[in-house]
C-alpha cells in the first residue's frame, strides 16, 4: 500500500494527452475495474472493501458523491464507480507532514494545479498564515478558536463577516452553523447551492410552492416516459442509470435532451448483472435529441404548443381537464401565449428539425406517466428560471405532478445540499423560519437578506468582508471569473476554511487565513456522548443516517460540530441562552431543536435512530396541495431569449470530466468521451471545425465576448472533433470558469452562466499529429 503524496510535478500539458473515440456506452466492467483500481492502490484491499461495502447500507455511511436517492431495498455492493473514487479521495492513508507547510510557500502552492493540491493527501492539523507572511505555520486548536473568536467579536456590523456552505455538510452541522451566523446578526450564507440548483429552487417555487423534487425513488420504474434533460448521469448521479434501466426493463421510453452525445445516456452495462458483465447490457435513450445550448426552454414550449393544438383537434382527450381544474391556475393566459409562438425561432433557438420536436411531441401525448428529470444544462443559463417554469408547464397540462410514476425531478449534486437548505443554509430564509427560531432559541435573527455567492465576491471586491468562513468547498475555483474571486478573496481580513484537503481557497487569502482540519463522512466521530451519526437529505427528500465507519487519519481531527460549536463559545461564551457545549457532547440535542424548528421532522432522533431514516412531507406529491399564493399549481407565461452568436464563433458550455469532483481532479482522464491525462480540451463539431477553419488536434486560446468587451482568455486548449449539437461547444469546470464575467448570472437566481458563452478560437499552433477521425454528430454513426 502506498501512503506517499506524489514527490515530482503532476504533467499537465497538452502535448502529452491521448484523444480516442468517445465511448457508447457506461459503467460496465471497466467501470467497476476503474473504480476498485485506484481504491486498490491507495487504501489496500481490506480497508477498501470494507469502506465500499459499508457505503449506502443502513448502518453506514452515505455516499459522498452525489445525491442521487437510494433504492428502499438496498444490494451490498450498490456503489458506483465515481462512489468509489471519492471514497478513496477521502480515505486514502497519505496526510500532508508538519514539513510540508515549512518546505511550500504559499505562492509557490499556487503554481501547482488543483490536482497536485488535493494528491498531496489529508490535512491532519490545524494551520496558520500570519498577516505579512507567506507560509503556513501550525497552530494549535485553542490558539485558532481564540483568534476566530477575537476576529469575529471586533468587527463593527456581523455582516462584515460571511458564512459559505459547500453541499457535503451534514443536517445537523448546516442548523448550528446558520444558528451561528444568525446569532452573530447576519444571513451572510451564499452556498454552493446558489451556483448549482438555485434556478430549480426559484422556477418550482413559483411553479408549485415547493422547489423539491416530486417523485419517489420508486416513480422511475412506473414511468411511461423520463426525459432525462442537461444531466450527464454515467457520470455525475451513476447510480441513476440502475434506476432508468429498471424503468426501461418495465417498458418506458428514455428521451435524453443535450448537445454533447453522452455515453452513460446510449447504453448502460449493470456491473452488478451477469448481462452487464458479459452482454451489450441495455440500451438508454430512444430518442437523442441535441439540442443547441440554452434552447431546451423553446423546445418545452413547442411541445405544449402540440398539446393544445392536438386538445383542439379531439377535444377533452389531451389536457388533463379534471387536474387542471382543481389544481391550477393561469392556464388560458398560458395557451394563448404559446398560440403566438413563432416556429422558425423555435428551430433556430433548438437547433432542432420540425421531425424531431414531432416526435418527441408525440411520445409525451402518448405516455400517462411522465417524469423530467434535469441538473446544470438547465440551470446554468441566463433564462434557467424560465426555462425550469416551462418543464413545469408542459408536466402540468397533462397532470405529471402528484400521481405515480411521473413528476419533476431536478436531481441535485452535492450529497447533502438538499439537507444543508432545508436547515436553512440560504441568504433569504422566509421569515416563518426566522420566526421559529427566534422563539426556539429566544433571539431576533436578522431578517434582511444576505449574500449569496456571487453577491459575496463582489463584497470583497468592495473591501466590505472581514472575516470569510467556509464549511467546505472551494469557492475561488468553482465561482465564475476567476480573476475577480482571486483580487476578491485576497482583500479578506481573516479567511477560515474548514477542509479535508488542501485547494487553491486555501492559498488565494489576504491578511491572516486558517486551515481547519476535518472529519470526512467515513470516519467515525466519538463525542463526550458516546460515537455519534449525522444525517442528509438525497434528491427525493429521503433523509438518511450516515455513520464513519474508520478511525479517523489523525486523532488531532476535529468534526465539522466540534468546529462551529467551538467557534460559537469563543463568540457567547457558555451562559448565553444557546448550550452549544451540549451540542458538541450528543448529536441528539441538535436534532431536538431541528424537530422544534423545520417541519416534517417529527420524532427525527427517534425515527432515525430506529428506522435509519425517512421521506419529509411534500404538498404536490402526497395530496397534490400547492403552498403558492393562490393555492394552486401556476402554469405561467414565461418570455424566452435566444442567445445570438455571431459568425465565426461557438457557444461555449462548461461541464465535469469523469474523473473529478466539482474542483477536486482525481485524474486527467475523461474516459467517456476518450480524453486521456488533460483537461485542456474544447469539445466542438467537426462541420463546425471545417466552417471555422480549425482542425482537431490544433491547440487555440479560447477568448469570451461579452459587452463590457474586457478580453477574458483561457490559453493552449486542444480542440477535439467530438459529437455535440452545431454552433456549440465544450470544456471542463473549472478551467472554463475565467471566461465568464461575474456579473453574468440567470436572471432571478444569481447563478452564474457557465452553459451558454460566446467565444471564438484563436489557433496558437497550425496542426499536431495524433488527431483523430471526426466522429459522426449522429446516433446511428456510432
Ligand atoms: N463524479 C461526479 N459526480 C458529481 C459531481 C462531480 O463533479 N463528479 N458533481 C456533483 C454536483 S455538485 C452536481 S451539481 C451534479 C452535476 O451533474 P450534471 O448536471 O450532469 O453536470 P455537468 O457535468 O455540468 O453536465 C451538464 C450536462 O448538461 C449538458 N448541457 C449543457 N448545456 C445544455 C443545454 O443548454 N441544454 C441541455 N439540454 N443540456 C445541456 C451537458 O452536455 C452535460 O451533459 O453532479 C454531482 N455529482
Ligand atoms: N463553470 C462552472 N462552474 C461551476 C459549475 C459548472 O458546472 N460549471 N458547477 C457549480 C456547482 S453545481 C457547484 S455545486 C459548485 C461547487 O462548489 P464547492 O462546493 O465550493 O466546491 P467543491 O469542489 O465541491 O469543494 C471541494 C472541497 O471541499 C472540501 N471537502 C471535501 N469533503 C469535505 C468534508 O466532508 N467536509 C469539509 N469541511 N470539507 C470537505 C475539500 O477541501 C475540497 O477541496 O461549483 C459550481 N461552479
Ligand atoms: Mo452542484
Amino acid at each position: 500500500m502506498s501512503a506517499k503524496a506524489p514527490i515530482e510535478d503532476i504533467n499537465e500539458n497538452a502535448t502529452e494527452m491521448v484523444v480516442g473515440d468517445p465511448k457508447t456506452w457506461a459503467a460496465g466492467v471497466p467501470g467497476v475495474t476503474h473504480s476498485m483500481g485506484p481504491a486498490f492502490l491507495e487504501m489496500g484491499i481490506g480497508r477498501s472493501l470494507k469502506l465500499l461495502t459499508d457505503m449506502n447500507q443502513k448502518d453506514g455511511f452515505d455516499c459522498m458523491s452525489c445525491a442521487w436517492a437510494d433504492p428502499d431495498h438496498r444490494k451490498t455492493f450498490e456503489f458506483c464507480e465515481n462512489g468509489a473514487k471519492a471514497v478513496t479521495w477521502e480515505a486514502t492513508p497519505v496526510a500532508i507532514p508538519t514539513t510540508f507547510w515549512s518546505a511550500h510557500s504559499i505562492s509557490s502552492l499556487l503554481e501547482k494545479s488543483e490536482y497536485w493540491l488535493g494528491m498531496q493527501g489529508r490535512l491532519i492539523e490545524p494551520v496558520y498564515k500570519p498577516k505579512g507572511k507567506d507560509h503556513y505555520e501550525p497552530i494549535s486548536w485553542d490558539d485558532a478558536f481564540t483568534l476566530i473568536g477575537d476576529r469575529l467579536k471586533a468587527l463593527d456590523s456581523a455582516n462584515e463577516a460571511t458564512f459559505y456552505t459547500s453541499g457535503r455538510t451534514a443536517n445537523e452541522t448546516a442548523f448550528i452553523y446558520q444558528l451561528l451566523a444568525r446569532s452573530l446578526g447576519t444571513n451572510n450564507l451564499p452556498d454552493c447551492s446558489n451556483m448549482c440548483h438555485e434556478s430549480t429552487g426559484l422556477a418550482m417555487g413559483e411553479a408549485i410552492g415547493i422547489g423539491k423534487n416530486t417523485v419517489a425513488y420508486k416513480d422511475f420504474a412506473q414511468a411511461d416516459l423520463i426525459i432525462v434533460m442537461g444531466q450527464n448521469p454515467g457520470t455525475n448521479h451513476p447510480r441513476m442509470l440502475t434506476a432508468l434501466e429498471e424503468a426501461k426493463e418495465a417498458g418506458a421510453d428514455i428521451v435524453a435532451v443535450n448537445p454533447l452525445l453522452e455515453a452513460g445516456l446510449i447504453r448502460y452495462k449493470n456491473p452488478q448483472k451477469v448481462k452487464g458483465i458479459i452482454g451489450h447490457g441495455t440500451g438508454l435513450a430512444d430518442q437523442y435529441v441535441q439540442i443547441r445550448a440554452g434552447g431546451d426552454g423553446w423546445l418545452m414550449k413547442a411541445i405544449s404548443k402540440r398539446v393544445f393544438d392536438a386538445e383542439t383537434a379531439h377535444p377533452g382527450t389531451v389536457l388533463d381537464h379534471e387536474f387542471i381544474e382543481e389544481n391550477c391556475a393561469g392556464l388560458e393566459e398560458f395557451k394563448a401565449h404559446v398560440a403566438t409562438l413563432d416556429h422558425d425561432s423555435v428551430l433556430r433557438a433548438t437547433g432542432l428539425t420540425t421531425a424531431e420536436i414531432d416526435e418527441l411531441a408525440a411520445r409525451y401525448m402518448k405516455a400517462d406517466k411522465v417524469i423530467i428529470t434535469w441538473a446544470m444544462g438547465l440551470t446554468q443559463h441566463k433564462d434557467a428560471v424560465a426555462i425550469i417554469k416551462e418543464i413545469m408547464n408542459l408536466l402540468l397540462l397533462r397532470g405529471n405532478i402528484g400521481k405515480p410514476g411521473a413528476g419533476a425531478s431536478p436531481i441535485r449534486g452535492h450529497s447533502n445540499v438538499q439537507g444543508d437548505r432545508t436547515m436553512g443554509i440560504w441568504e433569504q430564509m422566509p421569515p416563518a423560519f426566522l420566526d421559529a427560531l427566534q422563539q426556539e432559541f429566544h433571539f431576533d435573527p436578522p431578517r434582511e437578506n444576505g449574500f449569496d455567492t456571487v453577491q459575496s465576491v463582489e463584497a470583497m471586491l468592495a473591501g466590505k468582508t472581514k472575516v470569510w468562513i467556509a464549511m467546505g468547498g472551494n469557492l475561488v475555483s468553482a465561482v465564475s471569473d476567476t480573476a475577480a474571486a482571486e483580487a476578491g478573496f485576497r482583500s479578506v481580513g481573516l479567511n477560515v476554511q474548514v477542509s479535508t484537503k488542501l485547494n487553491r481557497n486555501h492559498l488565494t487569502v489576504g491578511d491572516e487565513a486558517l486551515i481547519l482540519p476535518t472529519m470526512g463522512r467515513t470516519e467515525i466521530d466519538i463525542q463526550a456522548g458516546g460515537p455519534q451519526m449525522l444525517s442528509v437529505e438525497d434528491s427525493v427528500c429521503a433523509i438518511h443516517a450516515t455513520r464513519g465507519k474508520i478511525k479517523p487519519i489523525s486523532d488531532k481531527l476535529l468534526s465539522e460540530v466540534s468546529i462551529v460549536t467551538r467557534i460559537a463559545r469563543q463568540v457567547f461564551g457558555d451562559d448565553g441562552p444557546i448550550n452549544w457545549a451540549g451540542f458538541e457532547e450528543n448529536y441528539d440535542t441538535i436534532r431536538d431543536h431541528i424537530e422544534h424548528v423545520i417541519k416534517g421532522f417529527d420524532n427525527f432522533n427517534e425515527r432515525l435512530h430506529r428506522d435509519n431514516g425517512f421521506i419529509l412531507p411534500h404538498g404536490p406529491r402526497d395530496s397534490r396541495t400547492f403552498n403558492t399564493p393562490t393555492g394552486k399549481a401556476m402554469i405561467t407565461v414565461n418570455e424566452l431569449e435566444y442567445i445570438e452568436c455571431p459568425a465565426g464563433r461557438l457557444l461555449l458550455q462548461s461541464m465535469r470530466a469523469h474523473d473529478q469532483f466539482n474542483t477536486t481532479i482525481y485524474s486527467l482522464d475523461d474516459r467517456y468521451r476518450g480524453i486521456k491525462k488533460s483537461r485542456k480540451v474544447i469539445f466542438v463539431h467537426p462541420d463546425d471545425l471545417s466552417m471555422l477553419g480549425v482542425e482537431d488536434g490544433q491547440i487555440v486560446d479560447v477568448h469570451s465576448e461579452f459587452t463590457d468587451n474586457v478580453d477574458r482568455v483561457v490559453r493552449d486548449f486542444r480542440v477535439v472533433a467530438f459529437p455535440t449539437s452545431r454552433g456549440c461547444a465544450a470544456t471542463y469546470f473549472p478551467e472554463g470558469n475565467p471566461l465568464v464575467p461575474l456579473g453574468s448570472t440567470a436572471d432571478g437566481s444569481n447563478t452564474p452562466a457557465s452553459k451558454a458563452v460566446v467565444v471564438r478560437l484563436e489557433p496558437v499552433e497550425t496542426y499536431r499529429a495524433g488527431s483523430r477521425r471526426a466522429p459522426e454528430g449522429t446516433l446511428a454513426g456510432i
